[in-house]
């Protein structure tokens, strides 16, 4: 919670320090044997090969790294182990003084070869994840055109008054999850299969999904842990099919209430069937502004469902849909204490001036946006210090699906 966005980077950061911490005690511990340190050497190395055999993201030949660093970790440890050891029962007299620098010296090339040659692996190794990457296949699939694209008609944002631009550009979308790495998963190994409570399952391809014709929509996806004025919430051009269409190929049978979406990740989310089957849009989006997801964003497939916050809905890198029950099945955050149940609720945000801003003397805007996914903004009303409520201006609306940015004037005293 406080680190927000950064949580993946304190975590690794914390990582870090305890692998060092943990370093440190076994090398104290090994003062006399090697055992201490090259136990822990194989410690971390067999949790690196549970923590890969766990995704299924990632191919057989991953267990090589975590096998490999293994290996190199606990030899490398007894060899320099083996020479710090020479040099320190080197007697520290006069007669073996030629032997002892010998010793030391020995170490310390030994030492200097062990970071060089952990350096190059390193090296070696952010090359070939680069290799891994699924931006050529994102580029191959090039622009996508939906059959009607969704217009922004003038005067949909205040952005000159302080509000975001109407929609998000890719580099400014807000992102959560739960993924340490982001999953690398290109079109070619993508499949999307629908089952469960259903007459015909089907396991769909990305050319099924990609020569289908392709709807566009606006929404805006926010999550449930923003805070009140928070930056997790963005707006965009959805690209991709209905999920309605989809559902009615494979026929949902009566009494499944949930569709329980998982990630290449297993990440899972379970949405309310109603919320996919009824007028709002409910989306399996593959593109977003105009070009295919971006990779953080989900490539090659996610859900949108309009009035749903994320956790519920916006699975990213979705590979399985299964139709089921919420009685008999809950998705990642329900058992973590969050409802099964979670349409957005009607909020605003103030964006200018910001908090404990400053204003001068005479006519102050005040600019922010507004939302209530599927219903609408209607009126915002605004108010100083428990002055009047004041109307504000609201932006031309697009679709009740995304936020409506509004403004007023205020004649204030300069201030906090
Ligand atoms: N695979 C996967 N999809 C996910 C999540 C996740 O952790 N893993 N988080 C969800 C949450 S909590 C939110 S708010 C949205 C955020 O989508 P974005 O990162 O594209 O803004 O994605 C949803 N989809
Ligand atoms: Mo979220």
């Amino acid at each position: 919670q406080n680190f927000g966005e950064h949580d993946k980077t304190a975590l690794l950061g914390g990582m870090g320090v305890v692998l060092f911490l943990l370093g440190v005690v076994a090398g104290l511990l090994s003062r006399r044997t090697a055992t201490p340190g090259t136990l822990l050497a194989i410690a971390l190395g067999i949790a690196g090969v549970a923590a890969v055999l766990g995704r299924d993201d990632l191919g057989q030949l991953s267990v090589l790294a975590p096998v490999f660093s293994l290996v190199a970790g606990a030899l490398v440890f007894r060899l320099l182990h083996r020479l710090a050891l020479e040099w320190a029962t080197d007697t520290p007299d006069t007669a073996y003084a030629e032997t002892s620098a010998g010793g030391r010296r020995r170490f310390l090339i030994g030492s200097a070869g062990v970071v060089a040659g952990a350096g190059l692996a390193g090296i070696i190794g952010q090359v070939l994840i680069d290799d891994n990457n699924v931006e050529a296949s994102r580029a191959a699939v090039g622009p996508l055109i939906p059959v009607k694209p969704a217009a922004v008609p003038l005067g949909a944002d205040f952005a000159s008054s302080g509000t975001p631009a109407y929609i998000t550009q890719e580099g400014d979308f807000y992102r959560v999850d739960t993924a340490l790495t982001v999953p690398q998963v290109s079109t070619q190994s993508w499949s999307l299969r629908i089952h469960g409570m259903v007459d015909r399952p089907k396991t769909y391809s990305y050319a099924d999904i990609r020569n289908r014709k392709l709807v566009e929509q606006i929404v805006t996806l926010c999550c449930v842990s923003n805070p009140v004025g928070g930056p997790y919430i963005s707006n965009a051009k959805f690209i991709g099919v209905y999920l309605r269409d989809l559902l009615d190929e494979v026929g949902v049978q009566p009494g499944a209430d949930q569709l329980l979406s998982t990630s290449i990740d297993n990440y899972t989310a379970g949405t309310p069937i109603d919320a996919l089957l009824d007028d709002r849009g409910a989306m399996l989006a593959i593109g977003m502004n105009g070009q295919p997801l971006p990779v953080e964003h989900g490539f090659p497939a996610r859900m949108v469902v309009p009035g749903l916050y994320g956790y519920v809905s916006a699975t990213k890198w979705v590979v399985d849909m299964e139709l089921t029950t919420f009685s008999s099945v809950q998705g990642y955050w329900i058992p973590r204490g969050y409802s099964q149940q979670a349409p957005v609720k009607t909020e605003s945000r103030i964006d200018k001036p910001g908090s404990f801003a400053r204003v001068g003397r005479g006519t102050v805007t005040v600019a922010g946006i507004a939302w209530a996914q599927t219903k609408g903004i209607e009126r915002v009303e605004v108010r100083v210090d428990g002055g009047p409520w004041q109307d504000a201006q609201l932006s031309t609306e697009v679709t009740k699906n995304s936020w409506r940015m509004w403004r007023t004037f205020f004649d204030l005293k300069p201030g906090n």
